[in-house]
């Protein structure tokens, strides 16, 4: 029996899952009823009925089925140096493209004959946990097992036909029904105690990965971090495992400085550059340098 008959696989560190295509349709329904029982604010509205695709483009091959994939982030521990103290946060590769990904999972399905396209837009979280890939954290983010929820997500196309697959309810983990701490650690309150889709808007990610301004109601307590947030992933029990023993990136008092007075990625040292390649996309993510100040004002007290 070859990988692709089985209902998941793991193949060079890469879980997946092949499901109908067919259950696209079940996946409209299900958005349907989510906007049917949530009050949801303009930006959910926007994604649920203006960016998801859920009619993925037929054409260059009759697409059968759908392959959801999941592979563990790149995760480490940044330590700034700075005015005699340290400040650090965890860093990841969720924002370096996945074409390595793409690419080893196109050579597996074509070597076995059948084709495969990444699409984009998909409602990637609920797909992999109707298809049993992984399950729903209280934190509305997902979990794959004992990788715990520091990993990413994708979607492709398939001409390979689905056998032995998954398709259930959407299911999240037993252990939240009696823990609850990724709320209590939400600097901005975004997770809400009484329903479970989080107040997008309120996330500091929404705000961190912007060269908009943070809004003034964005509590200076909240700055931990260079990029997005990790706080409700940090406290959750179920990523111990991935946060022993990670690997310490340590910038010098030097290298501070230097990132604090550039203007973007693309301004730090080029030791900063090789050191932060989680972010060398090529983008200049100028809110870095502000990040970085926001993140030692309130780790350090560095303002005062
Ligand atoms: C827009 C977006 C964001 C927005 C909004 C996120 C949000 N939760 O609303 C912002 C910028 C804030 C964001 C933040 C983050 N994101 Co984001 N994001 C997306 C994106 C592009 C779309 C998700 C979305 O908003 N969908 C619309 C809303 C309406 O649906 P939803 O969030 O999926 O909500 C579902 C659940 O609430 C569920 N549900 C509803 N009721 C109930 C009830 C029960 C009991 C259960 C079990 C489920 C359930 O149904 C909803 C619909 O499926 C996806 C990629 C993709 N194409 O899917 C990545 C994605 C979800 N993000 C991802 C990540 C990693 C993050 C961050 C952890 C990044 C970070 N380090 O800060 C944070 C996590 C914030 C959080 N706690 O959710 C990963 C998730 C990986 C994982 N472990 O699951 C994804 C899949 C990207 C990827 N390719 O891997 N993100
Ligand atoms: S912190 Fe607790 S409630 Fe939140 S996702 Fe982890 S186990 Fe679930
Ligand atoms: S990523 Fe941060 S702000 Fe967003 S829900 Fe999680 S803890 Fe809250």
């Amino acid at each position: 029996m070859s990988m692709l008959d089985t209902a998941r696989a793991t193949v060079e560190g890469i879980k997946f899952t092949i499901i109908p295509i067919e259950c696209l349709e079940e996946i409209k329904t299900d958005m349907q009823l989510l906007s049917a029982r949530y009050e949801l604010n303009d930006f959910q509205r926007e994604i649920v009925n203006d960016r998801y695709v859920l009619d993925p483009p037929q054409g260059e091959f009759p697409s059968k089925s759908l392959v959801i994939a999941v592979w563990q982030l790149s995760i480490a521990r940044a330590s700034f140096h700075y005015r005699g103290r340290c400040a650090s946060c965890i860093v990841d590769d969720s924002f370096t493209p996945a074409t390595d990904i793409h690419d080893r999972l196109s050579k597996l399905f074509s070597a076995q004959g059948y084709a495969l396209k990444y699409v984009s837009w998909l409602p990637l979280k609920r797909l992999a946990v109707r298809s049993g890939l992984c399950e729903y954290g209280r934190n509305n983010i997902t979990y794959c097992g004992d990788w715990g929820s520091f990993i990413r997500l994708g979607a492709y196309v398939s001409s390979v036909p689905a056998e032995n697959y998954v398709w259930r309810e959407v299911k999240s983990m037993g252990a939240c029904s009696r823990c609850g701490k990724c709320i209590a650690n939400c600097p901005t309150g975004a997770i809400l105690p009484n329903r479970f889709l989080i107040d997008n808007v309120k996330c500091l990610t929404y705000h961190n990965d912007s060269d908009q301004g943070i809004p003034d109601w964005v509590p200076r307590s909240a700055h931990h971090c260079l990029v997005e947030c990790t706080r409700c992933q940090e406290i959750c029990p179920l990523n111990s495992r991935r946060l022993t023993n990670l690997k310490t990136i340590e910038f010098t008092e030097a290298e501070t400085e230097a990132m604090l007075s550039a203007g973007s990625f693309l301004g730090f040292p080029e030791s900063v550059r090789e050191k932060l390649w989680y972010y060398d996309t090529g983008e200049p993510f100028k809110f870095l340098p502000r990040n970085l100040r926001l993140m030692l004002d309130n780790l350090l007290g560095a303002e005062n």
